[in-house]
């Protein structure tokens, strides 16, 4: 057999072997914007996750809060991945106490929509990529809707609150740059302005940040299928010859 063949089959053999693998990763940057009037250009960069939709109250009168949360998925470039969950740690964070279902949503920021890059110290309500200025828990259309996930009033301050689903996966798989932003609203609204105010723990806690929890499998390598199938595409021609022409050089 061709020593190219030899080759590009050992690089395609070992890449297909290779085992899936379980990958956390943890933000690069997470913050909050907020939406009353002397808030919207705020930076809570450094502060834990808060998010709160308070109706029916005008929102510029509100403490209305949406999470932006960004990870960079450099390290996954050989690999696809096959289950991904969002895991974040509740925290306290105040409010007046709330029973019942309270529903939230987890959006993505389109790849390369604009702003992609945020700065952690310096993402507000006004400048936030994918924001939907009027409204308390939607975003705009640089944004994809995932799914949501729920927890039962307050919940219980240091659990762990989990979201994974395909359209997840799927928005990870399909991202160009390595940037991925997710963004979490919450669409049960308090009718008060003082009302409960739900909250995750912050990458700068450590041990507790938000993670995105990946299983991973081995994307073949384009240079050992490119070399694989020029190899047989040539060996192919090389027996076409002998067959038509006799031995060739
Ligand atoms: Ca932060
Ligand atoms: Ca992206």
């Amino acid at each position: 057999m061709d020593t190219k063949i030899i080759l590009a089959l050992f690089l395609f053999m070992t890449l297909l072997a290779h085992p899936a693998l379980a990958v956390t990763i943890t933000p690069e940057a997470d913050s909050f914007v907020c939406a009353y009037s002397t808030e919207v250009n705020t930076n809570y960069g450094t502060s834990n996750l808060l998010v709160k939709y308070a109706a029916p109250t005008t929102l510029s009168q509100s403490a209305t809060r949406k999470i932006y949360i960004r990870f960079n998925l450099s390290s996954l470039n050989l690999f696809q991945i096959t289950q991904a969950t969002l895991n974040l740690t509740q925290v306290s964070a105040g409010g007046d106490a709330v029973s019942g279902t309270q529903t939230f949503h987890v959006y993505g920021l389109n790849d390369l929509a604009a702003g992609e890059n945020w700065g952690e110290s310096s993402i507000t309500w006004n400048n936030a990529p994918g924001n939907n200025t009027a409204s308390g828990y939607t975003m705009n259309a640089q944004t994809t809707l995932l799914g949501t996930f729920t927890i039962n009033g307050t919940g219980t301050m240091g659990s762990t609150v989990s979201f994974s689903n395909a359209n997840l996966m799927n928005f990870l798989n399909n991202d160009t740059n390595d940037v991925v932003t997710l963004m979490i609203t919450r669409e049960t609204y308090d009718t008060n302005y003082s009302g409960y105010i739900h909250a995750f723990a912050s990458r700068e806690t450590g041990s507790t940040s938000p993670q995105l929890v990946l299983n991973t499998a081995p994307v073949p390598e384009i240079n050992s299928v490119f070399y694989l199938l020029l190899a047989l595409a040539l060996t192919g021609i090389k027996k076409l010859a002998v067959k038509s022409y006799g031995e060739v050089i």
